[in-house]
């Protein structure tokens, strides 16, 4: 039989293997910097190369760099736990999130690259009546606001998840729950590598190992970031370096409201498909969902002690794994391959900050906290919107850190399911 040489045969992958994967074609051509560019953006997570390709896709912007301090996708976009919802309870949350979803279910076409978005659903359990009313009346909220949301009974969260434990006499017994069904996973590493493809394949400088130590300022205008690389011109710049956006405003001699955690997640050994959807149990924080490698992945709360260290500690990974062998006793002989952390960067309204910075040619992407990898397209659409016109987007204008002085918070962390 005549074997074809298909990009992706078997016979390709052992010979790369063997040969030290000479024969690839690299997915982006990693640069080095030019000294001047007309737009630099800071952090080549998820957000930051999102932006760098609206930037070229939508408003035509090719002359761009990323510049990333380690490796793209590196940080957080490359140590989440994925899951992708919209189920926030403020108008402006809402109408965000949901773009966010609505870009997410078209992006592996839009990129031409498979992020494996899989809208298996999620389940925001109630452990007792009172929580669920309380989730009903939520769920009321996001539903004027337009989002698919739907409260469901004992019987049919255990009809969904069947390895639940359905005993009413366990310690976190299952009394109902929220449904989004447009929710679900999507593979990390692959959002980070398909918006980098895509933007590089127009012209976009990615260049990692360069990270930005200062910032050159006239008369209140950035012009120039200082680099383990050399200086860097632009004409405007964009910051999206999630934990880290209080030590780089801090460079350029702002402060902003956030304040840096370590949040942790972790993966069982692989098993067979057992679990159909994410389930997270808002009274523990604890959730869980199953990987297309069969691992069993969870997290849980923060380690409310300030951090930048991205690892994790016994404490947390005992907290996340107790309720969750509460609701799933039959994983209690699963052996825990790995945990890990990032460093995540909360505001006080547990709300992203998008805007213009203090000083000119300087805005802002930033305070996700634990939730802005569902975010990243829209993240992405509202920062290359400012950087390109110089003003918000309509659904960015909320957003604005100027909200913190005139009382207007979006506080979704005690309406809504922050996590
Ligand atoms: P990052 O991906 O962190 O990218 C920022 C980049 O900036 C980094 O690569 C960093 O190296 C770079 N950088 C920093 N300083 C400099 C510098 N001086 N110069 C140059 N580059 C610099 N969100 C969800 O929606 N769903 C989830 O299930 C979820 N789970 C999570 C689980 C964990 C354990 C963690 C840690 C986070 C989770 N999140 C989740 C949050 C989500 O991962 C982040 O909000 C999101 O990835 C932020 O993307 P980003 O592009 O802003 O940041
Ligand atoms: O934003 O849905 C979320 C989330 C879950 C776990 C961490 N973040």
């Amino acid at each position: 039989m005549r074997f074809r040489h298909t990009p992706y045969s078997g016979w390709r992958l052992l010979r790369e293997a063997l040969a030290d994967q000479q024969g690839w074609t690299p997915a982006w051509e990693d640069r080095d910097p030019s000294n001047k560019y007309d737009i630099v953006i800071i952090g080549g997570g998820g957000h930051g190369l999102a932006t760098a390709y609206y930037l070229a896709r939508s408003h035509g912007i090719e002359n761009v760099a990323v510049l990333e301090k380690g490796w793209i996708g590196g940080g957080n976009t490359g140590r989440n736990t994925t899951i992708i919802r919209s189920n926030y309870f403020h108008p402006q949350s809402a109408a965000l999130y949901d773009l966010s979803v609505s870009l997410y279910e078209s992006l592996s076409k839009e990129l031409n690259y498979n992020i494996m978005f899989s809208q298996r659903g999620m389940m925001e359990i109630a452990h007792d009546q009172p929580e669920l009313e309380a989730m009903a009346r939520a769920a009321n909220a996001m539903r004027i606001n337009g989002v698919d949301i739907e409260v469901i009974d004992r019987e049919e969260a255990l009809r969904r998840e069947p390895l639940l434990d359905p005993s009413p006499r366990s310690r976190w017994p299952i009394c109902g729950a929220l449904l989004q069904r447009r929710a679900g996973t999507a593979r990390h590493d692959a959002v980070a590598w398909g918006y980098a493809r895509a933007a590089a394949s127009r012209g976009v400088h990615i260049i990692q190992g360069c990270e930005v130590l200062g910032f050159r300022q006239d008369h209140r205008r950035v012009i120039a970031v200082q680099t383990n690389r050399g200086e860097v011109r632009a004409e405007r710049f964009g910051l999206a370096v999630a934990g880290n956006s209080s030590v780089l405003a801090g460079l350029a001699g702002f402060e902003l409201p956030l304040q840096s955690y370590t949040l942790q997640a972790m993966v069982s050994e692989p098993v067979k498909p057992c679990l159909n959807m994410v389930s997270l149990s808002t009274s523990t924080g604890s959730y869980i969902s199953q990987s297309d490698k069969g691992e069993l992945v969870m997290g849980g709360n923060l380690d409310r002690s300030p951090s930048y260290a991205q690892r994790g500690g016994f404490r947390i990974t005992q907290s996340v794994i107790a309720p969750l062998l509460e609701m799933f006793p039959c994983f209690s002989t699963l052996k825990l391959m790995r945990q890990w952390g990032g460093t995540i960067d909360a505001s006080p309204d547990n709300s992203p900050i998008i805007g213009p910075a203090p000083l000119d040619g300087l805005y802002l992407n930033c305070g996700w906290g634990t939730g802005g990898f569902k975010a990243i397209p829209a993240g992405g659409t509202m920062l290359a919107h400012l950087l390109a016109t110089g003003r918000h987007h309509p659904l960015s204008e909320p957003f604005d850190y100027r909200r913190f002085a005139r009382g207007e918070l979006v506080d979704e962390g005690h309406a809504g399911v922050a996590h």
